[in-house]
């Protein structure tokens, strides 16, 4: 029911007043009993977000003003400025201002030449910003082996395959609970067994979020037809899948995306995450007719309703022109759809920049992920789905919640419509990143050459324009947020302030520069990344200046005893780890299905495909470090990265921190976990 007053018990937007028993929106005054937002005042029982004022008795996320009646702990380290900071009762750990995961301990036990090595998590709330305040009790057998101090692994030099092994953390003194115990893994990698949905698809992209909610990251993977197309090429395709899979093998779902989606690395971009905060991974992607969710029943919710799931929508090119498009949100435990709307922007008319005759190369080109951008203009520290379509010229981006069954609009960015923000059209790359570029504990999204604020207003661009490929991190030390593109029609490459896209370097000509890539990767200058290209060769991200550290110009991944990240092509790992039967995917691309930070110590696991496409392999470093960093899932910018390493042209993740030898001691992360 929308309107003026009245009562709705599920879902629906109330413009004033009235009373919303579950979920729900009510824009000024009203009362939620359990979910919902209110944009100024009202009263949420439980749970809630109102977006000024306002009073949630339990729970709930103050954002500016109002008050916390119960429950409820003033942030640490986390956003001022706001007034009346206040983050939900949690029982999960921490109370800071970022929405994130409850993990496990995340135990990796790997038998090696000279014993068993042991990875842990250290939790970003167990980091005081004092090392002495945290330690780690690791058990074999239940009885103390050590108390680990400067990192989190260790090499049980008599360990054995059958040993078990546990952590506690010792926080000030007090000795938390006991992990479980992984079984010993007899080589270097986990094996997570996949069932293709059909001969023509092959294992592609994959983000990682805990679907079903036990603190362990699960596996939502992508497959791709071998028909699948660029969107400059012409083709029908076979439909995308996406399969939703847990760590530990069991194949929850599979989506059908349909046949009005054409399948390739433009199109299908995987939001993950737990968007209402339930303590499980939600996906968002865009639908149309024909699109079945993993119960294998086509959609049904919002503009789903009754559409006609047999009509072909494509056009003389292969993709679709003119029918329906949507946004759905599918849950990652049974593949169901929650949530169905429109999609925020639609195909339309020939302002894409595509020739009239096809009208669809350009308008079919998307990006996605997930940030903790403003709701209502306040950083709230939760997490909104972001979409992105158009970048070569018209370049839009959208952020939508999905809370208490809801799935709203919160801003949407428009290259053609926003005020200012005609200076972002094509200033964007085939990738999105997002980080918090100002400090105010809000996301900015960064498309490539401008930078898109936290509230869907137009913050900066270059004026570059468009780039295949981009990385976003501290590249400068001490300088914040900066951006290394390489440029299509400009050639070279720049690096710039994300901030005030302001160069550090800027190199034209030479013409398409097609790959780059940045970090901290080798002995010599750490007054800047590298930001490599085989066009430019290795400069300084800071200066400009020649140096020798080449950071390649495929993916990078955290491996090493030191704190060097090291460069990855395809499955190849450092140090000749046997990688044999696996494979790179997305072609000459040849990126892996995914890196992250998804068990074991802060360095990264490789998730590659069996070339077969019968399983995943997840392989975890047995290099024992004496670094200690939190879980890089724990780190703002790292995490909302790795949903972002699977939109288009596939770029690894980056902290907000700058991590290398002589690196400062990592920010304390401010955040709470359910
Ligand atoms: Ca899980
Ligand atoms: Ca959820
Ligand atoms: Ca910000
Ligand atoms: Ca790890």
């Amino acid at each position: 029911m929308n309107g003026t007053g009245g009562a709705i018990t599920s879902g629906g937007v109330v413009t004033s007043g009235g009373v919303v028993t579950s979920g729900g929106a009510i824009t000024s005054g009203g009362v939620t009993t359990s979910g919902g937002v209110i944009t100024s005042g009202g009263v949420i029982t439980s749970g809630g977000a109102p977006r000024t004022g306002g009073a949630p008795r339990t729970g709930g996320a103050p954002p500016s003003g109002g008050m916390v009646t119960s429950g409820g702990a003033p942030s640490e380290g986390g956003v001022t400025g706001q007034g009346g900071a206040t983050k939900p009762t949690v029982t999960g750990g921490g109370s800071g201002h970022y929405q994130m995961e409850n993990l496990d301990r995340g135990v990796v036990a790997v038998k090696v030449s000279g014993g068993v090595y042991v990875g842990w998590r250290m939790f970003g709330y167990e980091y005081t910003g004092t090392d002495s305040d945290t330690s780690y009790n690791l058990y074999k057998d239940g009885t103390k082996l050590a108390n680990v101090t400067d990192s989190t692994n260790y090499l049980d030099a008599s360990g054995t395959s059958s040993s078990k092994y546990t952590v506690t953390c010792v926080l000030k003194g007090t000795e938390g609970p006991q992990s479980t115990a992984p079984t010993v893994w007899s080589q270097q990698y986990l094996s997570i067994p996949i069932t293709s949905p059909g001969g023509s698809y092959s294992a592609n992209d994959a983000s990682p979020g805990d679907l079903d909610g036990d603190g362990k990251l699960d596996i939502v993977l992508k497959w791709d037809p071998s028909n699948s197309k660029d969107s400059a090429s012409s083709g029908t395709t076979d439909p995308c899948m996406i399969s939703g899979i847990t760590i530990t093998g069991k194949q929850l779902w599979t989506i059908n995306v349909g046949m009005n989606i054409r399948s390739g690395a433009h199109d299908t971009q995987m939001s993950v995450f737990d968007f209402d905060g339930d303590g499980k991974a939600e996906l968002a992607i865009k639908t149309a007719p024909g699109t079945k969710d993993g119960t294998g029943a086509f959609l049904k919710t919002g503009p789903a309703a009754g559409a006609d799931n047999a009509h072909d929508y494509r056009g003389p090119n292969g993709m679709a022109l003119g029918g329906p498009e949507w946004l759905t949100v599918f849950s990652g435990a049974t593949g169901a759809e929650l949530a169905t709307v429109d999609y925020p922007i639609p195909w339309g008319q020939a302002n894409w920049g595509d020739p009239s005759a096809t009208q669809a190369n350009r308008s079919h080109r998307y990006n996605g992920g997930f940030a903790w951008v403003k709701d209502g203009g306040v950083a709230t520290g939760l997490p909104s789905i972001i979409q992105q379509r158009g970048y070569y010229t018209r370049l839009t981006m959208s952020a939508y919640t999905f809370r208490g069954g809801v799935l709203a609009k919160n801003w949407v960015f428009d290259s053609s419509s926003t005020p200012g923000g005609s200076a972002a059209a094509g200033q964007g790359d085939h990738s999105c990143m997002a980080a918090d570029v100002d400090g105010d504990g809000a996301f900015e999204i960064i498309p490539g050459a401008s930078t898109i604020n936290s509230d869907g207003t137009f913050r900066c661009a270059t004026g570059i324009g468009h780039g295949d490929a981009m990385h976003v991190g501290e590249l400068v030390p001490g300088k914040g947020i900066s951006v290394y593109s390489v440029h299509e029609t400009a050639g070279g490459g720049d690096c710039h302030d994300a901030s005030t896209c302001k160069y550090y370097f800027n190199v034209t000509g030479g013409g398409d520069n097609g790959r780059g890539a940045a970090d901290y990767v080798g002995v010599g200058d750490e007054t800047g990344a590298s930001c490599s290209s085989s066009h430019t060769g290795n400069l300084n991200c800071g200066t400009g200046a020649t140096v020798t550290p080449n950071a390649g110009s495929n993916f990078l991944i955290y491996w090493n005893a030191d704190e060097w990240r090291s460069t990855l092509n395809a499955t190849s790992l450092p140090g000749g780890v046997d990688t044999s039967g696996t494979s790179g995917c997305n072609g000459t691309k040849n990126t892996p299905t995914l890196t992250a930070d998804m068990l074991g110590d802060w360095r990264e696991e490789l998730v590659a495909r069996e070339t077969s496409n019968g399983a995943l392999r997840v392989y975890t470093t047995t290099a024992v470090t004496k670094r200690r960093i939190y879980t890089l899932m724990h780190d703002p910018t790292y995490r909302a990265q790795v949903n972002f390493e699977q939109s288009s042209y596939n770029q690894p993740p980056h902290p907000g921190f700058r991590i290398s030898p002589n690196m400062d001691p990592p920010p304390v992360p401010s955040l709470f976990v359910k």
